[in-house]
């Protein structure tokens, strides 16, 4: 087996971003390009057969394709200044755990596939899971083709350059009846497994998710010339948003609302903005706490922008409705790998479009940091590999 710690150390320095540290790789950009033929090199090494679908994700299938298939994968791309290990975990220890199961004469009974979903982060659409979503049909193929990136670009138009065709983008009914379960493995987004002292976990749910954009329109006007009376300054509004985010998440169960991304225009430092652009990301265990931070939020931001002249529209860019894994699939893996511990995850996956249409399951390697979306996020190399040999058990299990 060429262990994942390995194949991570082969694409360290794919993305790597300067500024922010971490990683940058966005959907068809030249690092995540670089990732694909990588990977594509990597399956073809391993006799894998290699395809890309309509919607820009990449299949290796061990034999032929085939319905009813047992798929596990990932995503190769990341946030702005991510790290090395979200995404790209499953994807090296799907590979690793195909090197075991060729290593010990595995033979499976089932078509067996590795997937990369594309655009997993939304870190250049704006969506996430923007692939998964598309090939399950749970995104309107014509709003996901509009999508623009910061620079203006459509994801219609960065689909013909990458090579692909924009107009057969949308539900993949093939690709669909082709997965029979998919198992995704992941770096686990905190630090359940540390306090466990395990290496290994199980997933059980994912919270209910989305993301809004608010934008505060005002009117532009110079720093220093305009009297405060005179003002229309949407950045007041904002300001109030980013910390009524952190009041409203308080006042749902285990509710989370964070801005990371705030974006005023024209963002001169002597003037004032005439728009603000806020990103709101909102979850909970339960739709109906999601939804109710978002309307005591979009409330509060009416009521703030109001007072300062402006006017605020807010528009819901993403969202996924909370999810929980089939309890059999999951208490089955959980004991074939020693009863692995079964443990929520905040964090979003392509697993977590899945669920709805096919049996899916999701295991998690221990990350001692706790820390993701960060350049801290960290798996030890003995983790990552003990997580391919269980996935090479759940693969086996399943396939064989
Ligand atoms: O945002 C998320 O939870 C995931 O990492 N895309
Ligand atoms: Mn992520
Ligand atoms: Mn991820
Ligand atoms: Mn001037």
């Amino acid at each position: 087996m060429v262990a994942p710690g390995a194949l991570l150390a082969a694409i360290d320095g794919v993305g790597a971003d300067r500024r922010r540290g971490g990683y940058s790789r966005h959907v068809f950009d030249d690092a995540e390009r670089q990732l694909r033929e990588w990977f594509v090199e990597q399956a073809e090494a391993r006799d894998l057969r290699v395809t890309t679908d309509r919607n820009a994700n990449v299949w290796a299938w061990w034999g032929e394709p085939g319905d009813d298939a047992v798929v596990t994968g990932s995503h190769l791309d990341s946030v702005p200044g991510g790290g090395a290990f979200d995404g790209p975990l499953g994807v090296v220890s799907a590979l690793s755990a195909v090197d075991v199961l060729r290593e010990r004469g595995f033979r499976p009974r089932r078509p067996l596939a590795v997937v990369v979903f594309a655009e997993e982060e939304g870190g250049r659409f704006g969506v996430p899971c923007l692939g998964s979503r598309l090939l399950a049909g749970t995104i309107d193929a014509d709003r996901a083709r509009a999508l623009r990136d910061p620079d203006g670009v459509t994801f219609a138009e960065a689909m013909r350059s990458f090579g692909a065709d924009p107009s057969r983008a949308g539900r993949d009914e093939e690709a669909l009846r082709r997965i029979g379960q998919f198992v995704e493995l992941h770096v686990e987004q905190g630090r359940g497994l540390v306090d466990l002292d395990r290496p290994v976990a199980v997933a059980s749910s994912i919270l209910a998710h989305g993301r809004w954009r608010f934008r505060f329109r005002g009117q532009g006007n110079h720093a220093g010339a305009t009297l405060l009376a005179d003002r229309r300054d949407p950045m007041l509004p904002a300001a109030q948003l980013v910390v009524a985010a952190r009041r409203a998440a308080g006042s749902v169960a285990d509710g989370r609302a964070t801005v990371g991304r705030l974006v005023p225009t024209p963002g001169g430092t002597n003037v004032i903005a005439s728009t603000v652009d806020v990103w709101l990301d909102a979850r909970s265990p339960q739709d109906a706490g999601t939804r109710a931070m978002v309307e005591e939020l979009t409330a509060a931001a009416r009521e703030c922008a109001g007072a300062e002249g402006c006017q605020v529209e807010v528009t819901e860019e993403s969202y996924g409705d909370a999810v929980r894994f089939d309890p059999a699939l999951r208490d089955r893996l959980s004991g074939l790998l020693g009863d692995a511990p079964v443990l929520a995850t905040g964090a979003g996956h392509d697993a977590g479009v899945l669920a709805a249409a096919v049996p899916t399951a999701m295991l998690f390697v221990r990350n001692p940091t706790g820390i993701s979306h960060a350049p801290e996020e960290h798996a030890e190399d003995d983790d990552c590999t003990a997580g391919a040999h269980a996935l090479a058990r759940v693969l086996d299990h399943l396939a064989g």
